[in-house]
């Protein structure tokens, strides 16, 4: 399908849609290009945390900021191994990988990445990074591991960018997104809502994500999750038709992709997320924390999911990977 080039106006108006409508709307964007009963559960493990030189000002894993966040080196491998088990048995068929770091770099931690990457995808489930910057080279490398997504936020538009981060402007954030498609792989790519950003900001960042081509194959729209100590720590919650409101218009401006109503669930009731799935969210963060932060149970998910007659999306259903084998060549 070819994706639509949409003006910042455009998406504006359509953010600005009275609420129902625009859900109608979306719905029937989702019905068209989706099964809207699949829902693709993904669960995250923090395999390095927190000690981050970046100054994300949401971001309780910044070395800078004082929060309860306690510093762990790389996990072990096996212990990463044990709970993308875990995982699986409870559902997920993606396990995304976060590292509290500015970029990756050519060292044992990454040849550590490297192994789980080739460990988790011979179990038969994606496998997502999200590590920081990273070059052509790296990303070929993860690649060759049988990575199968990338995750690197935008956050939100490029005129607010530098009132929420000072140390990384939104060019380094797309040239690694370019890095990671020149190696083959797809684009997780989204933001978060609830940082004081305008309307305006929402849209650019919806903007600035429709205009790559090709199109992330998946946004994720987290609410901000406010931690005690971050410069963000007295933002209100941000409202349920917020949400409600941007993943609608992130599922029409974007038809193909999968929108994850990402961070922020717990706050959220099981009629609020029901809405979010209505308006085209077809993707979630399972499993009982995010990165640092509470998630709901998988089991309570499981429940949720029986009541509104959804279920997890199998791995691989999207696109061929050849996920028995990676790519590398064996010497032996
Ligand atoms: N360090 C890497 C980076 O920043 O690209 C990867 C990990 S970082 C924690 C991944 C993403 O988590 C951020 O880009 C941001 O969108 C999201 N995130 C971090 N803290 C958050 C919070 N408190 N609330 C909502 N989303 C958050
Ligand atoms: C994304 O968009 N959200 C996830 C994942 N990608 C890496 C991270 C959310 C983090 C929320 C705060 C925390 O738990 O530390
Ligand atoms: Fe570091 Fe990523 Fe947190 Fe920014 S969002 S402080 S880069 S871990």
């Amino acid at each position: 399908m070819q994706q639509k080039n949409w003006t910042k106006q455009e998406i504006l108006d359509l953010y600005n849609t009275p609420l129902l409508q625009l859900v109608q709307q979306a719905s029937e964007v989702h019905k068209q290009y989706h099964n809207t009963a699949e829902v693709q559960v993904s669960s995250l493990i923090s395999i390095k945390t927190g000690g981050c030189p970046e100054d994300c000002a949401y971001c309780p894993q910044a070395a800078r900021y004082n929060t309860e966040v306690k510093v762990h080196k790389v996990m072990p491998t096996a212990e990463v191994l044990e709970l993308a088990g875990n995982a699986q048995k409870g559902g997920a068929s993606r396990v995304c990988l976060g590292a509290a770091w500015r970029e990756v770099r050519d060292n044992r931690d990454f040849d550590n990445v490297l192994d789980m990457v080739r460990g988790i995808n011979n179990m038969g489930m994606e496998v997502c990074c999200t590590l920081g910057m990273l070059t052509e080279e790296q990303a070929k490398k993860l690649a060759n591991a049988g990575l199968y997504a990338y995750n690197h936020n935008i956050d939100t538009s490029e005129e607010n960018y530098n009132k929420i981060i000072s140390t990384r402007n939104y060019d380094d954030r797309l040239n690694t997104i370019h890095n990671a498609r020149k190696a083959g792989l797809t684009v997780c790519s989204g933001g978060i809502i609830g940082m004081g950003e305008s309307a305006e900001d929402r849209v650019g960042m919806l903007y600035t994500l429709s205009i790559l081509r090709p199109v992330p194959e998946s946004i994720p729209i987290n609410a901000l999750v406010a931690v005690e100590g971050t410069p963000l720590e007295d933002q209100p919650q941000v409202p349920i038709w917020d949400m409600i409101r941007m993943i609608a218009t992130t599922r029409i401006v974007v038809p193909t992709t999968a929108v994850r109503l990402s961070a922020g669930r717990v706050g959220m009731s099981m009629e609020g997320q029901a809405l979010c799935f209505l308006a085209g969210a077809n993707s979630i963060f399972a499993g009982d924390k995010l990165l640092t932060t509470p998630n709901p149970e998988f089991n309570q998910d499981m429940e949720m999911f029986n009541i509104l007659g959804l279920k997890p999306k199998a791995a691989f259903a999207d696109k061929h990977h050849d996920h028995n084998h990676n790519h590398e060549k064996v010497t032996v």
